[in-house]
């Protein structure tokens, strides 16, 4: 039996990208609709949108919109997403049914490789991604985003992983599944609104067209799956480490408190550092999206000077 192909609903920006060879930067919706606050949310994901065109790239932010694969959104289609109430958070168990039923839903990091994939774009820039929850011994809660880098070849930008994830199991799963984790120009990885984390990164390359090469390098070599890559959030923006461990225990302890479990955990454990912060978190969070659009680009530029 033949695989069925899936329509792709191109918006009309990203279409003429294609036509033209030009270099496309996945983004993803779950930031939008499941990671920050609207209006912040339009604002920001309009503005990443504009960083990525200012770095010489197009944007296709990719979303499920009445059971349609997006790629790229169009103006309308953004602010209907970010203002909507109960958008479904898509990871790849829940893409299919979504689709199948008509559904509206956000694309997790899982699901925005997946969507990007089947587009033909090659990378991917975000916040975050998933990874090993404390107490994953307990509660098996591990990210589809770590599987989903072992196998779908895209190249992911994000700022590491937080910290209210079990960085040091992240890492091992990563390098379980075979994921190359690289951190851009420094040799630890970054912990999300911290430049530092306290783990060393375990690769390191310090330019887009490095990026671009070990991109090709691992599909030359036939082995399926992406690369993380790790960039730093910029020194102005950064939130210390000393200053965030107290914060992230105590929301924690409020989800433990609150029952709040499975896909509930991120949203929740986000609103409420958020509020810890007094809104600081969302700052450095949109300074690091946009620094991972820019960086985006210029891989996306790069790869497309190499195209085989
Ligand atoms: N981490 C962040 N911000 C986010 C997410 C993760 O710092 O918005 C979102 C991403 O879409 C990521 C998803 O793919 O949460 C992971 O959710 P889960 O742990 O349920 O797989
Ligand atoms: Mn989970």
């Amino acid at each position: 039996m033949t695989r069925p192909s899936l329509p792709l609903r191109f918006s009309k920006e990203v279409a003429e990208a294609r036509d033209k060879g030009a270099p496309l930067v996945a983004l993803e919706s779950t930031i939008i609709t499941h990671g920050m606050p609207y209006p912040q949310n339009l604002e920001v994901a309009r503005q990443v949108e504009e960083d990525v065109r200012a770095a010489g790239a197009i944007p296709a932010t990719i979303a499920v919109i009445d059971g349609e694969l997006h790629i790229g959104l169009e103006a309308d289609e953004l602010e209907t997403l970010a203002n909507a109430k109960g958008v479904a958070k898509l990871s790849r168990a829940d893409m299919a049914v979504c689709i199948a039923t008509g559904g509206t839903g956000a694309t997790t990091v899982a699901a925005t490789m997946i969507a990007a994939h089947a587009a033909g774009i090659e990378v991917f820039a975000t916040g975050g991604i998933g990874g090993v929850h404390k107490g994953a011994e307990e509660n098996f809660d591990i990210s589809a985003d770590l599987m989903e880098l072992a196998q779908t070849p895209v190249s992911v930008i994000a700022a590491g992983a937080k910290a209210i994830l079990d960085v040091p199991k992240t890492l091992e799963v990563l390098e379980t599944q075979g994921v190359p984790v690289i951190t851009v120009g420094q040799d630890h990885f970054p912990a999300f609104w911290s430049r530092l984390s306290a783990l060393k990164s375990p690769l390191r390359l310090d330019d887009p067209e490095a990026l671009a090469a070990a991109h090709r390098a691992r599909a030359a070599l036939g082995l399926p799956g992406g690369q993380l890559i790790a960039n730093p959030i910029p020194e102005a923006d950064e939130i210390s480490r000393d200053e965030l461990a107290p914060i992230i225990a105590q929301a924690q302890s409020d989800a433990t408190h609150h029952e709040i479990k499975g896909k509930g955990v991120t949203p929740y454990l986000l609103q409420r550092i958020y509020e810890l912060t007094e809104g600081r978190s969302l700052t450095a969070n949109i300074a690091l999206v946009r620094n991972n659009a820019r960086l985006g680009a210029a891989v996306a530029i790069a790869l497309s000077a190499s195209a085989p």
